[in-house]
């Protein structure tokens, strides 16, 4: 685990908790959809939570994120509450998107989570949108597009990519690597599997990082933002990483593409648990802190499951409502 960052106490275990929100609110989907409470596909993002953590703390609510099947983890680090996530995947009126999108299509403008998406690649298109009005208005903001491994075999990769870079467009593009797509490895999908070798190619900033370090994608991230705040252009950080669930709820987690023995050892870098330990072997937070926090996470995923299940479904009369938007 990266050790070189000068954080405070507060900021630690601010990463702390946002990885613990996620992995609780992703378990509790997850049971959720078991239950059947939740209709239509469910893609948790457990195991991944250091990226979306580390990256969006460097965001203000007016930075542009763009995501996608895999976005709920990226909508809670953006500052959507639990509470409208689950709401959203139960279908309900007081979801973010009021209960019209589910779990692929999570949209809250007012945070600046643009939207997630089922469509593998176009949220890279977007985010490098986002990049140009940002250039365009002057106004210091960045667009962010988090995408898998696959996407980057997807023409918007080189797209996007592209013209971010001839146009040093503020875009950071941050590629989770989780070694596989559903489930085709990604060393059979691609020659070069080096992704931030690929994106220098493009001819802009790239890194990989461990994307289990949460302190390594801050410190990754911190850097990529800065630059593109600057007026230096994009970046692309590739996060390398794993999902431990299967690829979406009702999927066999093991299938016949990836062996048990590739998951345990994964588990044994789970990057929350492997923070944890770094930050008491380190003295810099207290097991008080971890109880006080994990009791607090726990009480919110509570109350947000009781808020999502006491919430009404929309009225079938406003079916057309939020398609145009209004003058
Ligand atoms: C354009 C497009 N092609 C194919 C699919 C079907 N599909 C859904 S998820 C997925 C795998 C994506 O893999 P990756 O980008 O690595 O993300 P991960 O699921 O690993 O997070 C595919 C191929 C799709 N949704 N959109
Ligand atoms: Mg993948």
């Amino acid at each position: 685990m990266l050790n070189a960052l000068d954080l405070s106490r507060e900021k630690h275990l601010a990463l702390y908790r946002q990885m613990l929100e996620i992995r609780r609110t992703e378990e509790q989907l997850a049971k959720s959809h078991q239950a059947g409470l939740i209709p239509g596909a469910c893609h948790t993002y457990v195991g991944q939570e250091a990226i979306a953590t580390g990256v969006c703390a460097h965001l203000t609510h007016r930075d542009a994120v763009f995501s996608t099947h895999r976005g709920h983890g990226h909508a809670l680090a953006k500052g959507v509450p639990p509470r409208e996530v689950i709401a959203e995947l139960f279908g309900r009126v007081t979801g973010c998107s009021r209960g019209r999108g589910g779990s692929m299509h999570l949209f809250a403008p007012e945070v600046g989570m643009m939207g997630t998406s089922g469509i593998v690649g176009p949220c890279i298109l977007q985010a490098t949108g986002a990049g140009y009005s940002a250039k365009l208005l002057n106004n210091g903001t960045v667009g962010v597009a988090f995408f898998g491994d696959g996407a980057s075999n997807n023409g918007a990769f080189h797209e996007g990519l592209n013209l971010a870079a001839i146009w040093d467009l503020p875009v950071i593009f941050v590629c989770e690597n989780n070694l596989y797509a559903t489930e085709v490895p990604f060393s059979y999908a691609t020659r070069n599997t080096e992704m931030a070798e690929r994106a220098r190619t493009y001819g802009m900033h790239a890194v990989a990082v461990d994307g289990n370090d949460v302190l390594a994608v801050y410190q990754a991230a911190a850097e990529a933002v800065q630059r593109a705040r600057a007026g230096s252009g994009p970046a692309f950080l590739e996060c390398k990483t794993y999902r431990t669930r299967a690829h979406a709820e009702g999927m066999s987690s093991l299938g016949t593409y990836r062996t048990q023995e590739e998951i345990d050892a994964w588990k044994l870098r789970d990057p929350i648990t492997t923070y944890k330990t770094h930050l008491l072997e380190n003295t810099l937070a207290s097991k008080e802190d971890f109880a006080q926090i994990d009791a607090a996470v726990q009480t919110l995923i509570e109350e947000s499951l009781e808020f999502a299940r006491n919430s009404s479904y929309p009225d079938p009369s406003s079916v057309a409502d939020h398609i145009f938007s209004q003058p």
